[in-house]
């Protein structure tokens, strides 16, 4: 099946109980048996184990993004911990110093006193990269594109270093999703998802997602999933597998009206930089052009001024884009990193990366392009 015909029926078939062709909310927390241990259904024993909404959108999220198994979570960050929870004390981990603050926090904070060790480096330099990696790395965790500053990476080139020392690859593809990039074909073996975003698609739930090349993994970490207990609920699941049949026609609006807001705020005299893949001067845009079908809706950009106040007074008068935590949904949003999404990365960590006080990260809805030029252009005066 081609993408957009694996978004609809990739993994999925009619309810066997009904002939159902939506795989039905099934609200229960549990599933009677015959005798003690004998459950009616050989698959479903008990809820956090396993419930046939959450199944049918797992094998949608394996089938999207090509994987073998696919896990569904409370949140973002319930599937990140339950990964990282696979590695102990002495192991190590490298990843990037530019990733969503709540990815940081949780490293940094969560797993301080877990004996893990993190690195957090520029992985656009493999040399450096690569004279990291000894016999106690492990893992090795990207995110491609930012949040918030749309920095890439090369997951292939990345994927070449991890085969050659036998370690395993992560990449959180909540920015991209699988309709722009597909980062277990170009090598990784594991792709994570804040579902929250463009998967679930219309801010209305949180949920999260891990999707494995390799059945094996795919099954520890199941056990860990249901050892732990951060599944996601029936009906949330209803609503990211409802979600995900529409991604393609999503992200294409996503991309036509991010791509002209990015061209529009480039050409603004108040504007300093424009952090976006799909415009010539972003220093990745070739190998985005490698990488990814198309550029994405997220948008970040900061002013010549360099002043705060300037952010504050373009988030205060914005009409339809609404100032709110959060990305990819329909509806466009604004957001300024330093008090909000990153709030958690401290001052010199966040200056050293470029996280400036006036910088704003624009998720660039579906709506009307018109509207939403005209918005930035009152809200920018
Ligand atoms: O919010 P949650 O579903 O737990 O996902 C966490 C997460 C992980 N990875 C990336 C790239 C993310 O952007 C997020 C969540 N981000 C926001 C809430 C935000 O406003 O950036």
């Amino acid at each position: 099946m081609k993408f957009n015909t694996k978004v609809i029926h990739g993994g999925q078939k009619p309810d066997p109980s009904t002939g159902a062709v939506m795989t039905p909310i099934y609200q229960t927390s549990t599933y009677a048996q015959i005798s003690p241990g004998q459950p009616m259904h050989s698959d479903y024993e008990y809820a956090r184990a396993t419930n046939p909404t959450r199944t049918a959108l797992e094998h949608a999220l394996a089938s999207i993004e090509n994987g073998a198994r696919g896990l569904a979570f409370s949140s973002g960050l319930a599937a990140t911990d339950c990964l990282i929870r696979m590695f102990k004390s002495g192991d190590e981990i490298i990843t990037m110093n530019d990733l969503y603050g709540g990815t940081y926090r949780m490293f940094t904070k969560i797993f301080k006193d877990s004996g893990i060790k993190f690195h957090f480096v520029d992985m656009n330099d493999l040399e450096i990269f690569e004279s990291l990696i000894n016999e106690n790395t492990k893992l090795v965790w990207v995110e491609t594109p930012t949040n918030p500053l749309m920095k890439l990476v090369d997951i292939a080139a990345i994927a070449e270093i991890t085969t050659k020392h036998k370690l395993l690859f992560a990449v959180d593809n909540t920015f991209a999703t699988p309709y722009l990039q597909k980062p277990l074909d170009l090598g990784a073996d594991i792709v994570m998802h804040s579902a929250t975003k463009y998967l679930g698609g219309h801010s209305d739930l949180i949920a999260g997602a891990l999707v494995t090349k390799d059945a094996e993994l795919g099954k520890k970490l199941h056990f860990q999933q249901f050892a732990t207990g951060a599944i996601l609920g029936p009906m949330d699941s209803f609503l990211v597998l409802r979600g995900i049949k529409t991604l393609h026609l999503r992200m294409q609006r996503h991309c036509e009206n991010g791509q002209k807001v990015a061209e529009f705020l480039e050409n603004n005299s108040k504007v300093k930089n424009v952090y976006y893949p799909g415009l010539p001067s972003h220093p990745s845009h070739e190998l985005a052009k490698k990488q990814m079908k198309d550029f994405g809706g997220m948008v970040s950009f900061n002013f010549k001024s360099g002043e705060m106040e300037d952010a504050i007074s373009f988030l205060e008068k914005i009409k339809i884009f609404t100032l709110a935590e959060s990305l990819g949904g329909v509806e466009s949003l604004a957001n300024h990193p330093i008090n909000m999404s990153h709030a958690s990365v401290p001052v010199d960590k966040r200056l050293e990366v470029g996280i400036t006080d006036d910088l704003i990260r624009l998720s660039v809805g579906i709506e009307d392009i018109d509207d939403l030029l005209d918005d930035l252009e009152q809200a920018l005066v």
